[in-house]
């Protein structure tokens, strides 16, 4: 047993940190705690709170029967301690690997789940086994079996590689790409002071932590010369990838890649130096129209903002981006990618569906990818409610006074007024939408509340079925959404600490929802939002999976006053002789105008 330790700085206290935002003269600075948990050379859990100013112990408690998170350092361990392992030795001869190539074994190793033979007292970890002929060749093309029970030769398949000499060597690359240059001559249009970043009325504070990754602060945006808080804290604050293979040892496999190991630790590089890229994209159109009578048109085209980190859990990649558009849109995007978990079958084998065999020898186990994001809204100020948007028929039938015609529809508002009513579910029938409003602040157009709308349309149930074990370990993904009441120190749904807990207690979001009757009215709410994919492998997956985005819409609903992207200078508008009467008093705008004139008629007439 090594010692090991991990440390951040513990989330401010969110009335002291509000009051200081209000006032940073005046209002005391938020203390800055390091949260720390280590591990000691005997085993011992320990889990602390320091003041970095006055440099004092807030809190220092050993921990029973808890295991935190999985450092780099143990990660490499593991396949060092395996190589040796006599019974490991063994088994490899089994499969069909010399002795003298056990070098060329290697191990991922996985937290456990959990295994009631051993409980969470012993820290534990599981090697999913791995041989690469060739230290070029992928090495989840050659899985070996993990458990004696059931071995299976080595695959003899020949080594399909995406480096460059396996690429050449099924033919080499395309040769019809031509250069596409993109390129800012005056720079970028952001401005980071700080951590904090101004882009298109946008301004946010950027923040890293080892668990999370990216998370965004005080997200505002500037409203005609009005700073308008939206968002106090947007993060992803855990995953879980259950596979469904109920055969042994594979029940195991369902790692938590946040709680478990940290998207900010497998952050590449693992350093964590420059963890996050942030750049713009053109982003197509924003607003276009042409008028059929004269075909004058306006096309205006749309930048966006991306704030990107990519971690490798191992095997998968996840690229997530916080993507920010010019509309009051922020796009939260999750891009799959990298190498599917594989595991041996033999020539012929019955995958019982559970499976895909992907390439000879190989089969890919079902899974899914289920994400959590955190919202913390401040939409106009910390008092929010929560509704779901249904789109609905009029209950009126055909024939009746109210609906003769039978074609009247609404958007169906429900208020989530308790912690219970806002357990729900996705309906794609409905086009269910999540919206967070400000109910003290109606828009004077439409006299609804000014509001932000979750838009998530890949939304898989949990399939572990209700009772095993990665239902009851993985609480938050039983529902869609989950409302709770601002509270200190509620971050992490699957709970503080992850690895090895058995589910039978509550732990997290579970806990901090159990009281269905707790009002979330008019309050500072958290939204809890859970969405993924349902992963059944395909031979195109192999051996390197082409990025599969899933996309989140937070969207301005009676927010604005109108279009809120008429000052972006269009791209193109036509007649300009109309639209442009001074030119030069529009230098910028002119310069990135094509002046064009009116299309010929294409219609007759
Ligand atoms: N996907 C599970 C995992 C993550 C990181 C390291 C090993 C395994
Ligand atoms: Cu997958």
């Amino acid at each position: 047993m090594t010692s090991s330790s991990m440390s951040s700085l513990q989330e401010p206290r969110k009335a002291d940190m509000t009051a200081w935002l209000a006032n940073p003269e005046k209002a005391p600075r938020p203390s800055r705690i390091a949260d720390a948990v280590a591990i000691g050379p005997d085993g011992k859990v320990y889990d602390g709170l320091i003041n970095l100013q006055t440099r004092s112990i807030v809190s220092w408690e050993v921990l029973d029967g808890l295991q935190p998170i999985i450092t780099i350092e143990e990660l490499q361990l593991v396949e060092h301690i395996v190589r040796k392992d006599p019974k490991v030795i063994e088994q490899c001869k089994i499969s069909g690997i010399a002795e003298e190539d056990m070098d060329k074994v290697y191990c991922d190793p996985w937290t456990i789940g959990y295994d009631e033979r051993y409980g969470s007292k012993v820290r534990l970890q599981q090697a999913l086994m791995y041989y690469r002929p060739n230290v070029d060749d992928c090495q989840y093309q050659y899985p070996s079996t993990s458990a004696p029970s059931s071995t299976r030769p080595l695959s003899k398949a020949p080594a399909v590689n995406y480096h460059p000499e396996g690429v050449e060597k099924q033919g080499g690359f395309r040769k019809d790409l031509k250069t596409i240059n993109i390129t800012q001559p005056e720079g970028v249009s952001f401005k980071m002071t700080g951590r904090q970043i101004e882009w298109q009325n946008w301004k946010f504070h950027i923040g890293f932590n080892y668990r999370e990754g990216i998370v965004l602060n005080n997200i505002t945006f500037n409203d005609k010369g009005t700073e308008r808080p939206i968002f106090y804290r947007l993060s992803l604050v855990e995953m879980v990838v259950p596979y469904g293979n109920p055969e042994r040892p594979h029940q195991r496999k369902h790692a938590f890649d946040l709680g478990e190991y940290g998207a900010g630790y497998m952050t590449n590089s693992l350093t964590i130096k420059n963890a996050i890229c942030i750049h713009e994209e053109d982003s197509g159109i924003l607003f276009k129209h042409t008028d059929f009578r004269d075909d004058s048109v306006i096309v205006t085209r749309a930048r966006k903002l991306i704030i990107q980190q990519i971690f490798t859990a191992a095997n998968y990649e996840y690229a997530v981006q916080w993507i920010f558009h010019q509309d009051g849109t922020i796009q939260p995007e999750i891009k799959l990618t990298g190498i599917l978990n594989t595991y041996a079958m033999l020539p012929g084998e019955d995958t019982n569906g559970w499976g895909t065999q992907v390439y000879p020898g190989v089969n890919a186990h079902n899974h899914q990818h289920l994400f959590c994001l955190r919202i913390d809204s401040n939409i106009d100020g910390a008092n929010n409610t929560v509704f779901t948007t249904d789109a609905a028929q009029a209950e009126a039938p055909v024939g009746s006074a109210e609906n003769f015609y039978g074609n009247g529809f609404y958007a169906k508002r429900t208020k989530l007024a308790t912690v219970g009513q806002a357990k729900t579910e996705y309906d794609g029938a409905t086009m269910r939408s999540w919206d967070l409003c400000n109910t003290n602040k109606l828009h004077p157009y439409s006299g609804k509340p000014s509001s932000y709308k979750l838009v998530s349309r890949e939304i898989p149930g949990l399939m572990p079925k209700p009772g095993s074990l990665v239902w009851k370990r993985a609480g938050f993904a039983r529902h869609a959404v989950y409302v709770t009441k601002y509270q200190d120190d509620q971050l992490w749904p699957a709970g503080r600490h992850v690895p090895q807990t058995s589910g039978d207690q509550d732990l997290g979001l579970l806990e901090w929802a159990a009281n269905n009757d707790e009002s979330i009215d008019n309050t500072n709410v958290v939204l809890w939002h859970t969405f993924g994919v349902v992963h059944f492998p395909a031979p195109e997956d192999f051996p390197v999976m082409p990025v599969e985005p899933i996309t989140l819409l937070l969207r301005p609903r009676n927010f604005f006053t109108n279009n809120p992207v008429m000052d972006v200078p269009p791209a193109i508008a036509s007649p300009p002789a109309r639209w442009l009467p001074t030119p030069r008093a529009w230098p910028r705008a002119r310069r990135q105008l094509h002046l064009c004139r009116p299309r010929e008629r294409l219609l007759p007439g």
